[in-house]
């Protein structure tokens, strides 16, 4: 158990982050940041004096508070719409962004329009790091997310072991729950691995996929692992098209839990995160989605799967797309 983490974003993933913090004993106390809900300044100063009274940050940690008895647990939560809940944690989550939604005129930000907003995001939220909790192990889970962790590193720079991001564990859960149902057997039998940007060029890694220790051929033909590696790669999409209003917000949660309990209790366990690599798959200083032990100093160690010519090939042009977005933010980034 920590004494403190911190959760920046209280959105759809935040909540069922303090939620499940409280739930599972992972912190002594939880802080909150969100500085939603924010005030227009076009309406009436009636309506803004209302909003400024109100915090989506505060209201959900009075909520899980009021019903810590129900569960039996005692942590302290503390909300607030600055940075300042972040005071003293050992490690932090970061969700905070704005998702992709409708204008008035119902046409979409583009997915620059949405780079940009959500770089100044990031740029205040580590402001805020590096202000309350600079020691902190970071894990990232906000969109697009390997520039957002691209951006924490050059605004922070922290040692690489205390910054990852949190994809590919999502990732991964998705290919083993579609090979757990085509197969009819238990998700605890399925181990896989997807690797690289958490975008539609992430790569599921067949020839890691295994079933009781068994290849995953043994139980799925070709047509069947081609047709779920698809999914895998679109399942955010799927999701975001079924719910109507921003993603998955549940999966990713537990998914960055896992990442954090490998960290809290020094597991030692090897999981798929994004990391800086620093020549392993012939990869230097850039962040992507590879195996790597976490304990307590957060990413121990990467560790280099034995890829086919055919996976090397596919994560070589994920790892090339990851650069791109990353070359894309940075010159953004000079801007800002
Ligand atoms: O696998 C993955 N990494 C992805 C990540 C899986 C699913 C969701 N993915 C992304 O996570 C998603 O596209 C978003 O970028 C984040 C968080 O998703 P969530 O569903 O929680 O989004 P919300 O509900 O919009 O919550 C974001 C909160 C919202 O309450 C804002 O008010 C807040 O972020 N926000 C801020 N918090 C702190 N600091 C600043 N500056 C800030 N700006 C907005």
């Amino acid at each position: 158990m920590l004494e403190k983490i911190g959760v920046i974003g209280g959105g759809f993933i935040g909540g069922v982050l303090v939620q499940e913090i409280a739930q599972r004993r992972l912190a002594r106390e939880v802080g909150l940041v969100d500085p939603a809900p924010m005030v227009n300044p076009a309406d009436p100063e009636e309506r803004q004096a209302v909003v400024r009274r109100q915090s989506v940050a505060i209201g959900k940690s009075l909520d899980i508070f009021e019903g810590l008895p129900v569960v039996s647990r005692d942590v302290r939560l503390v909300g607030t719409k600055d940075y300042s809940a972040l005071a003293g944690a050992e490690l932090v989550i970061n969700t905070a962004g704005v998702p992709r939604k409708a204008r008035p005129d119902g046409t979409f930000p583009s997915r620059e329009e949405l780079l940009a907003i959500n770089l100044k995001v990031t740029i205040e939220v580590a402001r805020g790091i590096a202000q309350f909790c600079p020691e902190a192990m970071i894990i990232s889970i906000a969109n697009p997310l390997d520039a957002i962790v691209f951006t924490l590193d050059k605004r922070l720079a922290p040692p690489k072991n205390r910054l990852v991001g949190m994809a590919g564990v999502l990732d991964s859960a998705r290919y083993r729950a579609f090979v757990a149902e085509a197969a009819n057997v238990s998700v605890e039998n399925v181990n896989a691995i997807v690797l690289g940007g958490h975008g539609d060029d992430m790569v599921p890694v067949r020839s890691s996929c295994l079933i009781a220790g068994l290849p995953v051929e043994r139980f799925l033909d070709a047509d069947t692992l081609l047709r779920i590696e698809n999914r895998t790669r679109k399942a955010g999409g799927e999701v975001v098209g079924l719910l109507g209003f921003g993603s998955a917000f549940v999966s990713p949660a537990w998914s960055a839990l896992e990442m954090a309990e490998a960290i809290i209790f020094d597991k030692r366990k090897i999981l798929p995160v994004c990391a800086k690599l620093e020549g392993e798959y012939g990869v230097d200083g850039l962040f992507c989605g590879v195996p790597a032990i976490l304990g307590r100093n957060g990413v121990e160690q990467v560790i280099e799967l034995d890829l086919t010519a055919e996976e090397k090939a596919a994560f070589a042009k994920s790892v090339a797309g990851v650069a791109k977005t990353c070359e894309e933010a940075g010159a953004m980034l000079a801007t800002l």
